[in-house]
């Protein structure tokens, strides 16, 4: 019978390789693929009833919350509350930073993360995931206190998603390279299914919301058009599933981009900076590709506040760079 390794079994060899004495990050991504795998159950009830549709508040970003955003939220809460592996939590889903007192003392990280990524999929039964990353306590910081997690993506120790799609599937990466697993429900365990992804130096496909098109940057459009049915170099498809992790999952397999960037009405876009870009900005350039702001590296950028945004443009090294060129030219010069 051929040797499946588990998750369990890669994450004690990957975690001391690249982050030696890195013990309790290896605790806490198998915690995390816990938590996934619970949220993942109720994920394929959802249909039959008590936690699907919306709860009725509205979250900090003015979204409307699915009460599966909130169910996740609480998962990674229950998970890491009293286990000793985390100081602090970053989610999407809390408006402000979640201190775990007692755990403090001896936890030496923070968690970012976005417990339900693409949640307006929920309604149609499509693919949804989550994010996160893991930073080390920044030493002699006040506690609890968003100032905290004010550091660079360079300051990730470790990064992941996990993809509920057709098949459930987790991707991690610790600073080296970036595997990916798949969930064998039946087993209730994850496997390794996708050893050292690299990502494809250019791709066939692009990936962005359209319908935004006319507020942005003249230099995203020329690379719309450049690449459209109509235009001179028609080598590519649209793919736009509406959730990061799958947009993105795909693009770390088969190349490409994907971009959000911003318009008049949201300089900075949608995306944000601590549990979405981050994360993901980690894991692209692990896998050999590479994410910006359309000018500036994802990882450099600084955040000034728990969910600020910033436009993303990410996938293979070939198509990041056709972007950076077209958005460096002159306003009109790039409508050419
Ligand atoms: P969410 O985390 O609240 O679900 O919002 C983020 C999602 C991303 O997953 C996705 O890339 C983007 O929003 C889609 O936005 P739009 O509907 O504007 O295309
Ligand atoms: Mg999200």
């Amino acid at each position: 019978m051929d040797h499946r390794l588990t998750l369990t079994q890669h994450l004690l060899r990957e975690v001391e390789e690249h982050r030696p004495g890195g013990g309790p990050i290896a605790a806490i991504l198998a915690e995390i693929a816990t938590a996934c795998k619970e949220i993942r159950a109720e994920l394929a009830e959802v249909g039959l009833g008590r936690l699907a549709g919306m709860k009725g508040d509205v979250n900090v970003q003015g979204e409307e919350v699915h009460k599966l955003d909130w169910f996740a939220n609480e998962v990674f809460r229950e998970h890491f509350a009293g286990s000793g592996l985390l100081c602090t939590l970053v989610s999407e889903e809390m408006e402000q930073i979640f201190h775990l007192d007692d755990d403090c003392p001896r936890a030496q990280y923070t968690l970012c993360y976005d417990p339900m990524d693409g949640s307006s999929n929920l309604d149609v039964d499509g693919a949804v995931g989550t994010i996160f990353a893991i930073r080390r306590k920044v030493e002699g910081r006040a506690h609890g206190r968003p100032e905290e997690v004010f550091e660079p993506g360079t300051e990730q120790v470790a990064a992941g998603y996990v993809l509920y799609g057709p098949q459930c599937i987790l991707v991690y990466g610790v600073g080296g390279d970036v595997h990916g697993f798949t969930l064998d429900t039946a087993v209730g365990e994850f496997f390794l299914s996708h050893p050292q992804i690299r990502m494809p130096e250019r791709g066939r496909e692009y990936s962005a919301n359209l319908s935004r098109l006319d507020g942005w940057d003249p230099g995203f459009r020329r690379f719309v058009d450049r690449h459209s049915q109509q235009g001179r170099e028609t080598t590519y498809s649209l793919r736009y599933i509406g959730a990061l992790v799958a947009d993105f999952h795909r693009v770390l397999l088969r190349g490409g981009v994907f971009f959000y960037p911003g318009d008049p009405q949201n300089p900075s876009g949608k995306l944000r900076l601590l549990y979405e870009a981050a994360p993901l900005a980690f894991l692209a350039e692990a896998a050999g590709g590479a994410a910006t702001d359309g000018r500036r590296r994802i990882l450099e950028l600084v955040p000034d506040g728990l969910h600020v945004r910033t436009p993303l443009v990410i996938g293979s090294r070939h198509e990041v760079d056709a972007i950076e060129g077209l958005l460096t030219e002159t306003p009109a010069a790039s409508m050419g």
